[in-house]
């Protein structure tokens, strides 16, 4: 039997966003047990370490208002690269972050593999800002418009090609902080957007019976992106733009646990992990466990 291998990729960046810590979130990860989590449900694992992130060099990208743009950039080809290797492989990459600008590279180096590639984006916020829209410079608010092939082209053409997804094979999960630029973006493309609201309607059950319906209609395979403030403070408190009224602890495991049972998965990426701000790593804990139930753990 071909047994199922992942990739673990550490990513230590934390230049997408303003607050530091994040760089930390692959080793808090690494320390709350993900690679024993994974071999102990079947899968050969391969860590392949972390991507070299540069220091800052000052100011670059100020003026654009896209902070740190350089060396997001080297960053984000880098790990398209990796990723597009390790897909070729036959490995399933798990990309361990560092800020949610990270899902760039990720993004673009399954798609080089995936033409057709569908997206559950698990977060509080739209990550669909660009330059013009974002309030605050920071590119972890804009990976999801730039992989939809809105931003900047050194962004947007990190792999060679855009856009890398289609927004009819997007959803957003768990979504409570939108700002207004991204609400037209919503508006005007089509995206399906299943908010805090529409989750307390429906329940977790039915938003996620519709979500895997619509990123599994006519792609090739899915990805997922797991930004941790989507899941509430209370139980993800180690975060840097915690958002109060999010997912419960059950509610992401449950989207987990249908993701697997689903058995779409091509890639994951688990991003703003900020052990500075966390109590006993227990973030990063929660984080692991819903890696588990995401690769196919079960209760019983
Ligand atoms: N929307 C805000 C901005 O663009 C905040 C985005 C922030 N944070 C994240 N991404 N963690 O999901 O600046
Ligand atoms: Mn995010
Ligand atoms: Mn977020
Ligand atoms: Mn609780």
């Amino acid at each position: 039997m071909n047994q199922k291998k992942v990739a673990l990729i550490g990513v230590p960046m934390d230049l997408g966003a303003d607050r530091r810590g994040v760089d930390m979130g692959p080793s808090a990860m690494r320390y709350a047990g993900v690679m024993a989590r994974l071999t102990r449900l079947g899968f050969h694992v391969d860590d392949v370490g972390d991507l070299v992130v540069p220091r800052p060099s000052g100011v670059a990208g100020q003026d654009l208002n896209l902070k740190h743009l350089p060396e997001v950039v080297e960053v984000n080809r880098n790990l398209a690269a990796t990723v597009s290797e390790k897909v070729r492989e036959g490995y399933i990459p798990l990309v361990l972050g560092g800020d949610h600008s990270i899902a760039i590279g990720t993004i673009a180096g399954v798609a080089q593999h995936y033409r057709n590639l569908g997206v559950l984006w698990f977060d509080a916020h739209g990550d669909l800002n660009t330059a013009e829209t974002s309030p605050s410079g920071n590119i972890h608010g804009m990976p999801l418009a730039v992989s939809l092939g809105f931003g900047h082209d050194d962004l947007v053409r990190i792999g060679g090609f855009a856009p890398k997804v289609r927004p009819e094979n997007v959803v957003i999960i768990g979504a409570r902080d939108l700002d207004p630029g991204e609400r037209e973006l919503i508006k005007r493309i089509g995206l399906r957007v299943f908010t805090m609201h529409e989750i307390d309607r429906l329940g977790m059950s039915r938003v996620m019976e519709e979500a895997l319906a619509i990123v599994t209609n006519g792609t090739d395979g899915v990805h997922l992106s797991l930004d941790l403030d989507a899941v509430d403070p209370h139980d993800a408190p180690g975060v840097g733009t915690p958002v109060v009224g999010g997912l419960t602890y059950r509610e992401s495991h449950l989207a987990m646990e249908m993701l697997a049972e689903a058995g779409v998965l091509v890639s994951a990426e688990v991003v703003e992990v900020n052990p500075i701000l966390d109590v006993e790593n227990r973030t990063a804990k929660v984080a692991v466990a819903l890696i588990g139930s995401a690769f196919g753990e079960k209760l019983l």
